[in-house]
């Protein structure tokens, strides 16, 4: 069967306008879906709004509109937003269409024949933000961790989905598909929700006496359904569930793009109510982190929310894709600020692939006079570059398959640089003058390949530019295919150049406080010191290790899964050849949160142990922590 792929961004709710966060998921599944593509699979891209609920229903009698009109506007932004951004979504679904209100009718209907919803009564604390009752667990001095607001008490006669019903199953299935849900934080999140506790049955309507604004239960018109349980059915009611083409097509390869905020409707809701209404999992659930603004979340009630298209008239359209794929480590929270776009721009985008493709073009215009020349005789070096185009292309491919798409970028940022550097170890300028037009040919006209290689692979990323380079090299036409691509041969010799300018002009930061950062770097250097702000920014925090294990051929490193609070952490520590992991198991450590991740021995360390030792002939010793200090604790 010809291979397919399906992917969903969360339809967003309508009661804020779209800003950078939803840009960034939005943007992250408009890349993976051409990426795809570019890879010849027949792909499917849906996104869209979430319109019905207390929230909206709230946010529309602020503004004394209808809902259904207010609905309209915020939904129209949305998407106007997304085409203003090139964004290439297959479908938008509004949860207000007809044909989702159907299909949400026709799913309870059969959920209900099957006597998996009944009717009873619930009292709970019920959260506007989150729309769901939280658990006493979820709650922190009663109220939302989230939304930092007091929850209310809500006791009312409602219908319940029997979810407890599909625990084990749910369980199982897990651990049966280790990438179900990814990466491992996530899926680690969820399992210790099923384990710890029996799952409560799901409310999943209200009555019409609190809230009009809703999908009328088929089977009683008293109550409407609840946002969640209506909301996730759009990933199924857009593909036309249960006999559409577009159903039959493409969900047996349905990926979910979500942030950590919405895990547990769907780690959990999603899937049992698929298996409880016959239907097929998804196949993979994919969970980013949050952008923060320089470490405050993005809110509106804090201010700060940056909206997607200033930001793209500020900088382009291009380099805020770039930036935004390549600072977020998948599943990792990623600090947001303009000076870190400008260090994107400026070091990736303008100094290693800008100068390469500036450098390149220049010397074929002055040493061919702007034609591609044919390789000449003598062509040492190309074997590695062949070598090292295959091993970026490769891992860029490996790597943004599993989301992990800074590391992809990362992987094909290596061979730009190694074009940089042939250029400066070849030195054409110097064959020139050596008058060994035979050599310098075959390096013009490798790195012009190696150009239109990245371009290729980066039209995903680059949307605009990368046809703006290949256009240039006139390789409109050649083949974009993996392994052509890969053979470094697919220009025509001859041929004129086009005219390129400069395609990522370098941007300088605001003076005042560049002069004061390199006057901060001066005195550090001149004294040895930092001050405070710069000690906190080291984020250190109390973890409990839950498990240690060694890792296979290595004797130094341990690999540990701590519990730092929030969220649960896979490190890799150096600590083997001292410690056993039964020596470290259940202790209480600190950990360096805020670390950049690294991979050793394949293993992904998100974060790092503290250990202490006299001088590096010395073992470490690891500096464990008291009982009393409580997990997730901060230093400082
Ligand atoms: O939850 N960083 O809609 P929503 C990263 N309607 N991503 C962010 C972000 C940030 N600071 N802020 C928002 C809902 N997002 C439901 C979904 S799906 C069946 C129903 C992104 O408007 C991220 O994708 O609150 C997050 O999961 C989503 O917006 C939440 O959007």
């Amino acid at each position: 069967m010809e291979r397919t792929f399906f992917v969903t961004t969360p339809i967003y709710y309508v009661n804020a306008e779209p800003h950078i966060g939803h840009a960034y998921t939005t943007i992250l599944a408009d890349f993976i879906y051409r990426f795809n593509l570019s890879l010849g699979i027949d792909s499917y891209f849906l996104t869209g709004t979430d319109e019905y609920g207390d929230k909206i229903f709230t946010a529309a009698a602020e503004k004394n509109m209808t809902p259904q009109d207010y609905s309209d506007k915020i939904s129209g932004k949305f998407r106007a937003e997304w085409d203003s951004i090139d964004i290439k979504y297959s479908d938008f679904i509004r949860t207000t269409d007809d044909r989702h209100k159907r299909i949400v009718q026709y799913v309870l209907q059969k959920i209900y024949d099957k006597g998996d919803i009944y009717f009873g009564s619930y009292g709970g604390n019920y959260c506007m933000g989150c729309e769901r009752f939280l658990t006493d667990k979820e709650m922190v001095n009663g109220k939302c961790p989230d939304h930092n607001k007091e929850t209310q008490y809500i006791e009312e006669k409602n219908y319940f989905f029997k979810m407890s019903k599909y625990q084990d199953w749910l369980l199982d299935y897990i651990d049966k598909n280790p990438d179900f849900i990814r990466p491992e934080r996530y899926k680690n999140e969820v399992l210790s929700l099923l384990r710890s506790d029996r799952l409560e049955d799901l409310c999943i309507s209200r009555p019409t006496s609190r809230l009009t604004w809703g999908i009328p239960l088929p089977f009683d018109n008293n109550f409407v359904t609840y946002v969640w349980f209506d909301a996730l059915i759009n990933y199924i009611s857009a593909l036309g569930y249960p006999d559409g083409d577009k159903f039959k097509k493409y969900w047996s390869a349905a990926q979910h793009i979500i942030a950590k905020d919405i895990l547990k409707p769907h780690g959990i809701f999603w899937p049992t109510m698929l298996k409880a209404a016959d239907i097929e999992p998804y196949t993979h659930l994919n969970v980013h982190g949050y952008w923060n603004m320089d470490d405050a979340k993005m809110s509106k009630s804090l201010g700060n929310v940056v909206t997607p298209r200033d930001l793209i008239n500020k900088y382009g359209n291009d380099q805020i894709r770039y930036f935004l794929l390549k600072e977020m480590t998948f599943g990792l929270d990623a600090r947001f600020n303009e000076d870190l776009i400008i260090d994107k721009i400026n070091f990736d985008l303008a100094n290693d692939f800008g100068n390469l493709i500036n450098r390149t073009f220049n010397m074929a215009g002055k040493f061919f006079s702007g034609k591609i020349p044919e390789f000449g005789n003598d062509n040492a070096g190309r074997d590695d570059l062949v070598a090292g185009i295959k091993k970026s292309a490769e891992d860029y491919i490996l790597f943004c398959s599993k989301f992990q798409i800074s590391i992809g970028l990362e992987r094909l940022w290596e061979f730009i640089r190694s074009l940089n550097k042939y250029i400066d170890d070849t030195k054409p300028w110097q064959l020139a003058k050596d008058n060994n037009t035979d050599k310098l040919s075959s390096v013009i006209r490798n790195l012009l390949e190696g150009i239109y290689g990245i371009s290729v692979l980066l039209s995903s990323v680059l949307i605009n530019i990368s046809p703006q380079i290949i256009a240039a090299l006139n390789a409109a036409g050649a083949s974009s295919n993996l392994d052509a691509l890969l053979s470094m041969n697919n220009l025509t010799s001859g041929t004129v150049l086009g005219e390129l300018g400069i395609l990522f002009p370098k941007i300088e930061k605001a003076k005042p406080e560049a002069k004061a950062e390199s006057d901060k770097e001066k005195r550090m250097n001149e004294t040895g010191l930092i001050d405070i702000g710069d000690f906190s920014k080291v984020d250190i925090r109390v973890a409990k290790v839950i498990k240690a294990e060694r890792i296979d051929g290595s004797d130094k490193l341990l690999y540990l899964t701590v519990d730092a609070g929030q969220e649960q952490r896979n490190i890799v520590a150096g600590i083997a050849h001292v410690y056993s992991p039964e020596d470290v198991e259940g202790k209480k450590i600190l950990l360096v949160f805020n670390l950049k991740p690294a991979t050793l021995f394949g293993k992904e360390s998100q974060g790092m142990l503290l250990a202490a030792k006299k001088s590096n002939k010395d073992k470490p010793q690891v500096i464990f922590i008291d009982d009393t200090i409580p997990i997730g604790a901060r230093l400082g």
